[in-house]
């Protein structure tokens, strides 16, 4: 569709035509700003976002430390991003599909997800859903109706354009929403995602975070306009700017979003305005590329203080609740994680199983290569992995020993 108005001079336009607003409800002291009304929220389920929020928190700040431990190899936190994500997913039926970028894991605790699943998938054992296969942080639930993580930038939006298409064919009223940061949106799957959306009329909500930063790289040195939410007019979609750190603004952008997309079959982008309080990742340090200033005024807004302002002014919560829920998620992270330490890794077959219908021959012998390096330099490898090879015996006794058969050092007692 293009628009037919005629002009007789050449008068360009500019996108500084446009200026977009930013919706807001709560001020940092946890009241209202004026003319703002709170979406209709009932206790149980204010606390439930305000609970998940801190379980986050909590897991966050732990789980970095058992990774400066050597405890864990890598680790990412949603810290300072809480409320983007909780009030998203807060917004939804929670058998709506959650395609998340890498940042989003407070919207699986909202969802029910466990402390004893995130640390199988951060320790790659047994339990983990992925056997083991993906570095730690790419959670994934079907039961949670939550996709797994895939590093690849980007690669979820179009995903979701698909998913959500899926669930307009099948007419049972469900959307999907998909997170990614204002670095990835840079990406063309970006752009083809949302055209495709708009095109077909999908009910899918693109959830921006924009936190100011794409690992060392600021927004400003990665777009010229005023942030993402322009881009949708590129689309002719729907489009709202709102406060990320505002838990509440967020839960009614998000609700609203949801009404459009799946009432009207309509895809609809929504940016949150936040900042990324943590390093990018357990491997960044951010003092190489902002000031601990910056970081501080963002220090200061809070998403978790601010709803817990606004709950502790209606009588939903005080600092005894507060103090007892601290310490309850700080005794469960620990726990957990030190029964996910101590569990062994997923046995080393089902590294080639599950990925075809049937073992391919090529995976095989990897796998055969793999269990003859392992038998020939035990100590090169962890300690779980030297027991993981449950039918090396069988095989051998076979005379099956792959093609490139050597003594076995485990087997001779190596061990
Ligand atoms: C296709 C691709 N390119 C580059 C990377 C490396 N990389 C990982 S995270 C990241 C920054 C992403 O920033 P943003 O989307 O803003 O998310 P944030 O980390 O701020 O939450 C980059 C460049 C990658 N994972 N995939
Ligand atoms: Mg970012």
């Amino acid at each position: 569709m293009t628009t037919t108005q005629d002009i007789y001079a050449p008068r360009f336009l500019s996108g500084d035509e446009f200026s977009i607003p930013t919706f807001r409800l709560l001020r940092q002291d946890g009241t209202l700003h004026e003319g703002a009304e709170a979406p209709a929220l009932a206790r149980d389920q204010a606390l439930r976002i305000y609970r998940a929020m801190v379980a986050t928190r909590v897991m966050d700040e732990r789980m970095m430390a058992a990774q400066r431990q050597g405890r864990l190899s890598f680790y990412m936190q949603c810290t300072g991003e809480e409320a983007a994500v909780i009030g998203a997913a807060a917004a939804l039926d929670d058998a709506d599909m959650i395609m998340a970028q890498y940042r989003e894991q407070g919207a699986l605790v909202y969802r029910g997800f466990s402390y004893d699943e995130f640390m199988n998938q951060l320790f790659g054992n047994e339990l983990d859903y992925g056997k083991g296969r993906q570095m730690p942080i790419h959670y994934g639930s079907r039961k949670l109706h939550y996709m797994t993580i895939s590093s690849p930038l980007a690669t979820q939006i179009p995903q979701a354009t698909g998913y959500a298409y899926g669930q307009k064919l099948a007419g049972d009223g469900h959307c999907t929403i998909v997170f990614f940061g204002e670095g990835a949106a840079s990406e063309g799957d970006f752009h083809a995602a949302l055209n495709m959306a708009a095109v077909h009329e999908v009910p899918v909500i693109f959830f921006c975070r924009n936190n100011g930063y794409a690992i060392s790289t600021p927004s400003i040195e990665q777009f010229a306009a005023d942030g993402v939410a322009p881009r949708a007019f590129g689309y002719r979609m729907h489009v709202l700017r709102v406060d990320g750190n505002d838990v509440l603004a967020v839960l009614a952008a998000t609700r609203e979003a949801r009404r459009i997309a799946v009432e009207q079959n309509k895809p609809v982008l929504i940016e949150a305005m936040t900042y990324r309080l943590a390093a990018h990742s357990s491997s960044d340090d951010p003092s190489g590329y902002r000031s601990k200033k910056e970081e501080e005024a963002w220090r200061d807004k809070d998403p978790l203080q601010r709803l817990k302002h606004w709950l502790v002014a209606r009588d939903w919560w005080d600092d005894d609740e507060e103090k007892a829920l601290q310490e309850t998620l700080r005794r469960e992270v620990l726990e957990t994680m030190k029964r996910a330490e101590k569990r062994p890794p997923p046995p080393l077959d089902s590294l080639v199983t599950d990925v075809y219908a049937d073992v391919t021959p090529a995976l095989q012998r990897q796998l055969d290569r793999l269990k003859t390096h392992i038998r020939l330099y035990p100590e090169a490898y962890p300690r779980g992995a030297r027991s993981l090879d449950p039918d090396v015996k069988a095989r051998e006794a076979d005379g099956d020993a792959g093609d490139d058969s050597v003594s076995d050092p485990v087997n001779q007692g190596g061990e």
